[in-house]
């Protein structure tokens, strides 16, 4: 595809440690709406978005070059078995200027147990490094906690939400 089709830099994206078989690249618009959110559904509720609305939005994210949805691809089928995101936010403090977050982790029911959210972790935490990022965040559920800390986090402090 056009470069204008892909989310981000796809230089960013390690390529070790990638099995056979499987591609991760960066989503693209609007190719990946259909299967990107389906596999989204899986770890949160999307709900209906038009062809427009998610062109719009990868438009904005794009534009804000601080959006990175890494998705795994299986070659053979050209199917989206996983995907991650990263997204940096920037900060004045000096020499540390870039903080991270990894959101929306999600492996396909069909694909759990091949280690692809290791794969996905491991991919997003390089990324944040070569980016710059001086602190990289996650919020998970309390029994993904020993998961996470595989990649380097430790349990920080609480977490706070609202919702509207
Ligand atoms: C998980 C995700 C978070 C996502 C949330 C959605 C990771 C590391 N964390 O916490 O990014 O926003 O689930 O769940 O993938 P919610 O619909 O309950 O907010």
């Amino acid at each position: 595809p056009q470069d204008a089709a892909l989310l981000f830099n796809e230089n960013l994206i390690p390529t070790g440690g990638i099995p056979e078989g499987i591609r991760a690249r960066a989503l693209r618009s609007p190719d990946d709406m259909d299967q990107y959110l389906k596999l989204l559904e899986q770890l949160t509720s999307v709900g209906y978005l038009s062809k427009n609305d998610f062109e719009q939005r990868f438009a904005t994210m794009k534009t804000a070059e601080s959006y990175f949805i890494v998705i795994l691809e299986d070659i053979a089928s050209s199917k989206i078995i996983g995907a991650a995101s990263l997204v940096t936010e920037t900060k004045y403090n000096l020499n540390c200027e870039l903080r991270g977050r990894v959101e929306d982790v999600v492996v396909d029911e069909s694909q759990r147990g091949k280690k692809l959210g290791v794969l996905l972790n491991k991919i997003l935490v390089e990324m944040a490094k070569k980016l710059g990022v001086f602190k990289l965040s996650l919020e998970c559920k309390t029994e993904l906690i020993p998961f996470y800390e595989k990649f380097g986090y430790k349990e920080s402090l609480k977490f706070m939400a609202q919702r509207f």
